[in-house]
């Protein structure tokens, strides 16, 4: 069902921010979906999964950790490359930021990158309301929207936004986000992605990837010494705890980080301390002492990788820049 509505409560300020939630939460289906992962084999969950409200809290904080410095390098490379970046970028376009929630990344380049719309993407409008009303006071002429959808699953661009044929539009997709899918299903986002770029000449994807680099410095920077990162994965459980009725007690699991070389990809791990018996409603499952729950894939590129990726999804030709160190890499594909 689409429902849309626009916020706008005084005639006096039409550009108010449009929220439209196009997600409904399926109870059935995410329990569904849930168990099917909780009794396979090899036990394994979506990492979007790890997104409750005390879940996006704890991502945040990983983000400032002195072993995850993804987030800051990626910051400083916007910084550094701001100049050069808006000689690509097409002036005047409406950017759409997937995964926008606090709206602060895109919100640090709307201005510079002189934006013509701005559309926060996210799995809920009621995540977006106090960031858009904010960048809203900081950008009063600047026409914005929210949409709450899942975009994990594919891309769907309200007909309600009314967007423009003829606008071009950057696709803003930050934070090595696209890490978490595996190259397979990589390859099927970004082909949406290439799709949602529009018809409109000089559109493109400006994505954020993390490079491969050292092992040990890998697996840290997903298992940090204070634990922060092991409370952002345990945290899962209680999720799904409410989400399936199940009884996972945290206690019986531990956090694990490892670099696969093979392929090219930090994985998180629960696994159980002891034998531990799960129920839920209608079932159950038995996990021997260090059985695991495969909860996320990270995975790090090389740069002629992603830059074929991105080819191979259909974009004509990309960009890249890198901090001195090569650990990080944003992409400018057009369309
Ligand atoms: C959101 N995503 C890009 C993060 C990552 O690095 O894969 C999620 C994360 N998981 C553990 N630490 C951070």
């Amino acid at each position: 069902m689409v429902t849309g509505w626009c916020s706008c409560t005084n005639m006096a300020d039409m550009t108010a921010p449009q929220f439209i939630q196009l997600y409904q939460h399926d109870s059935a289906a995410v329990a569904q979906e849930l168990l099917h992962g909780l009794t396979a084999p090899q036990a394994f969950t979506s990492p979007k999964y790890l997104y409750d409200a005390l879940g996006s809290r704890l991502f945040e904080a990983i983000t400032e950790l002195p072993e995850y410095d993804l987030t800051r390098t990626e910051a400083q490379l916007m910084r550094t490359h701001a100049a050069d970046m808006a000689t690509h970028l097409p002036p005047g376009a409406c950017w759409i930021d997937l995964g926008a929630g606090n709206c602060e990344k895109a919100g640090r380049l709307l201005g510079r990158f002189h934006a013509g719309r701005y559309v926060a993407v996210d799995i809920s409008v009621d995540f977006l309301r106090s960031a858009l009303d904010a960048l809203h006071r900081q950008y009063p002429d600047l026409p914005m929207a929210g949409v709450g959808t899942d975009f994990s699953d594919g891309l769907q661009l309200p007909t309600a936004l009314a967007l423009h044929p003829s606008q071009p539009r950057v696709l803003f997709y930050p934070g090595s986000s696209i890490g978490n899918f595996t190259p397979e299903q990589a390859l099927v986002f970004l082909r949406q992605l290439h799709l949602a770029c529009g018809t409109a000449p000089h559109s493109g994807l400006l994505i954020g990837v993390d490079l491969i680099k050292d092992a040990s410095e890998l697996e840290a920077a997903y298992d940090d010494a204070l634990g922060v990162t092991a409370a952002f994965d345990l945290n899962l459980l209680l999720h799904i705890n409410r989400l399936v009725g199940s009884d996972f007690e945290v206690r019986d699991w531990r956090h694990l980080s490892r670099f696969n070389a093979a392929q090219s990809r930090v994985e998180m791990h629960l696994q159980a301390r002891h034998a531990v018996k799960v129920q839920w409603p209608g079932g159950e499952r038995h996990f021997a002492a260090g059985e695991t729950i495969h909860t996320e894939n990270a995975c790090k590129w090389r740069i002629s990788d992603f830059d074929a990726l991105l080819q191979s999804a259909g974009f004509a030709s990309t960009r890249v820049w890198t901090d001195a160190a090569k650990r990080f890499a944003v992409f400018w594909a057009v369309a």
